[in-house]
Order: C-alpha cells, then structure tokens, then sequence
C-alpha cells in the first residue's frame, strides 16, 4: 500500500461489535479474566492496549518497519533503547543531538556504566576513529536539532553491521514522510510523537521501530517491565493525526523552503541552515537520503538563522507575532526558539560553542499557516 493509504488504515479496521470506523479509545487499566489466567489475550493496560498496539502497528508501517513500541514521551523511548546496553559498553553519538538527549546520556547513563563518545557523525571517518571494541550502538539524530546536520545513514549502517553495533536514528525532525532510516538500514528508529507524528502539540509521547524480531522481543519485555507507556488516549490522538502526516509534511516543507529563502536573502541575517538551500553544506546528501515514499525529495518545517548576538535575537523574538516563542515543534502552529536559553540549555557553553550553538541563533519550527502572513511577521520582527 501506499504511503497515506498506510497513515489511514495500517492497524485499524472497524470495530467489529459496531462498526465504529475509529479504532475505539480504550480507556482502561485492566481486563476481565474468566477465571485465574484465562484472558483474551490482554490482561493489564501497562503490557497490552489495543489503542496503543493500532498505533504502533500504524507507525511501524510508516516507517517501513515491522514491530513499534509506543512510549510516554520521546525521553522514555531513547531511555528504552538505552537499556538495550549494559554498563561497561560504549556508544557513539551524534555531538549535537537534542539538549534532553544529551543530558540523559551524560547525566544518567554514564551514572550507570555506559560511555559515551559525542561525534560529528556526518564525519565517516570521524565515526570510524571513535570506534573501540565494545562500541556496541551508534545513535545518530539527522538532521540534528538544532544545527540541521545531515549524517549519511546508509554508510554509518553499513560500518555498524561490519562492526556488530546497533544503528539507532532519532527521526523526529524529519518524519518517516521525508526519511525512513530502516530502508537505508538502521536497526531502530525512534520519534518524540510530540512533534510532526502527533503535530496538534497537545501530546507527549515516543515511539520505538524496528524490523527485527529479536529487538522487538527484547523492546516488548522493557516495554512492560521498565512501563514508561503512554496513556490511551495519547495514543488515540496521534493515532488520529498520523493519518495527515503526508498533507501537513507537504505544507510544512513548502512553507520552510519558502522562509529559508527569505531570510537567506534578508540583509540582517548572518546564515540560514536548511538542507534544501542549495547553501547547505550537505544539500546533495539532503537531495539523495531525504526522501518522500513518492520519490521527490524535502527537509521538512525546521529553519535555523543566525543574527548577530543574543540582544538582536531576543529583540526579534520579542517583537514576532504570529510565530509563538516556545519550545517544542513540528505543531501546525509556527513556534520560535533560542536553543541556548531553551531547549539546548542543559548542554555545557564548551560543547555549544563547539557545536555552534551561539547566542544568535534562532530556531523556527514554521507551521502550516498562510506563509505570506508568516513572512510578514519575520519581516516586522526583523526590522529595527
Ligand atoms: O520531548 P520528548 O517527547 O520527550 O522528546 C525528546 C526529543 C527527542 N528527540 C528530538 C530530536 C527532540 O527534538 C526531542 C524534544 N525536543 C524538544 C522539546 C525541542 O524543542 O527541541
């Protein structure tokens, strides 16, 4: 099936009793047993859901994959996959990955045992040198959050088959409509639903896909037996909103290429990154890996630009309008962040400034509105 008929019908079918054409929200945290471990197949709400098994089933279709595992935040679903290690093993991560991510590996893995190399994974041979013998995963967030860094996902899976070590790419920023890492041969791919699967920001959650059987062996049991699961309800609203991913990717990704140009030609900005300037540095990696089921290519809604220093970036933020200063993304309102301040706060200066995180930058998550209304609002905030 193609790609939208999946977002609409991969794991639902009309409820049998009614007809209900949406698949109903199960609301509950036990089931009735006829007698002592005679159940219908679910006994408790933490280990089954049916609400909760239509997405994953719906996800996993999406992203070309066979198993998901839904989660109560995207932190819970990196934090399951974390646990696939044990302490005393090693993993190479993409340096600027997302603040949370960063601080729960740093602050809490390492606690537990697991090292942790922070890499330019858009460097092969820079991947290539930090490997050791008990490398055991690379995760690899493309393009990163916030600087849009691209790391080529076909090559690094290759070096992690040879080398026996999981390959595990954080797809949030892009969504499987514009990248599904399993076709290019990763071993996991994650989402915080809380952006562009979910995409109404009113939901925390996480997702979990893989082909394999034995992960998805291993990632039902942590599933259950760690339980940071999502509500039902979390589950039936992203399950309601994959079912326009395809639309509003579209319409985000115009609206994005639309704002990157513009301020790409505006004089007060230093630099835009998005992969489908022709600008950035990795625009024919963007143009190969980034890429619709249908076969046209897209970087999705998220647009970093740099102004000079941290007064001019809060002077714009203050002034914009219609875009919301806020962190979070991939709703189908336009939010504005400062990665420093926000959403990238809890990772050390030395390591932002490596990174480029400086004062200057700005991060816009554009949604889905009118782009001529959106333009207009950059354009008064961008004026003196
Ligand atoms: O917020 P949560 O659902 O727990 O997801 C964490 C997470 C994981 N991976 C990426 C790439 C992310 O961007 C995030 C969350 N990011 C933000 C809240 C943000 O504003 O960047």
């Amino acid at each position: 099936m193609g790609f939208s008929t999946d977002a609409v019908h991969a794991g639902q079918t009309p409820e049998p009793r009614t007809g209900a054409v949406i698949t109903p929200l199960f609301q509950t945290s036990t089931y009735a047993q006829k007698g002592p471990g005679e159940h219908t197949g679910y006994e408790y709400g933490r280990t089954q859901n049916p609400t909760r098994e239509a997405l994953e089933q719906n996800i996993a279709a999406l992203e070309s994959g066979k198993y998901g595992f839904a989660f109560a935040s995207g932190m819970a679903a990196i934090n399951t996959v974390a646990q696939l290690l044990k302490a005393g093993d090693h993993v190479i991560a993409t340096e600027n990955v997302y603040g949370g991510t960063y601080r729960f590996f740093t602050k809490i893995m390492e606690k537990f045992g697991l090292r942790l190399s922070w890499v330019d994974t858009s460097d092969l041979e820079a991947v290539r040198t930090a490997w050791r013998p008990e490398t055991r995963m690379v995760f690899v967030e493309t393009p990163t959050n916030p600087m849009l860094v691209l790391s080529d996902i076909e090559q690094i899976a290759r070096l992690a088959r040879e080398r026996d070590a999981l390959l595990v790419v954080d797809n949030t920023f892009l969504s499987p409509y514009f990248q599904r890492p399993l076709e290019l041969g990763a071993d996991l791919v994650l989402h915080s639903t809380t952006k562009y699967l979910n995409g109404h920001s009113d939901v925390v959650g996480g997702i979990v896909v893989t082909r394999r059987e034995d992960l998805a062996e291993r990632l039902a049991f942590l599933q259950n037996a760690a339980g940071g699961v999502p509500s039902p309800f979390d589950c039936w609203l992203v399950l309601r909103a994959t079912k326009t991913l395809a639309l509003r990717m579209r319409a985000h990704a115009e609206n994005a290429l639309r704002i990157a140009q513009y301020l790409h030609d505006h004089p007060k900005v230093e630099r835009v990154l998005y992969p489908h300037l022709p600008s950035h540095p990795q625009h024919e990696l963007a143009l190969r890996q980034q890429k619709t089921p249908y076969g046209d290519s897209g970087s999705g809604g998220m647009v970093t630009f740099f102004v000079p220093d941290f007064a001019t970036a809060q002077h714009v933020m203050r002034r914009l309008k219609l875009f919301i200063v806020a962190e979070s993304l991939g709703g189908v309102e336009s939010l504005a962040c400062h990665p420093a301040s926000m959403t990238h706060a809890s990772v050390p200066p030395e390591m932002r400034a490596k990174i480029g995180i400086t004062d200057g930058l700005i991060r816009l998550s554009v949604g889905v509105e009118d782009v001529d209304d959106l333009i207009a609002d950059l354009d008064q905030a961008l004026r003196e």
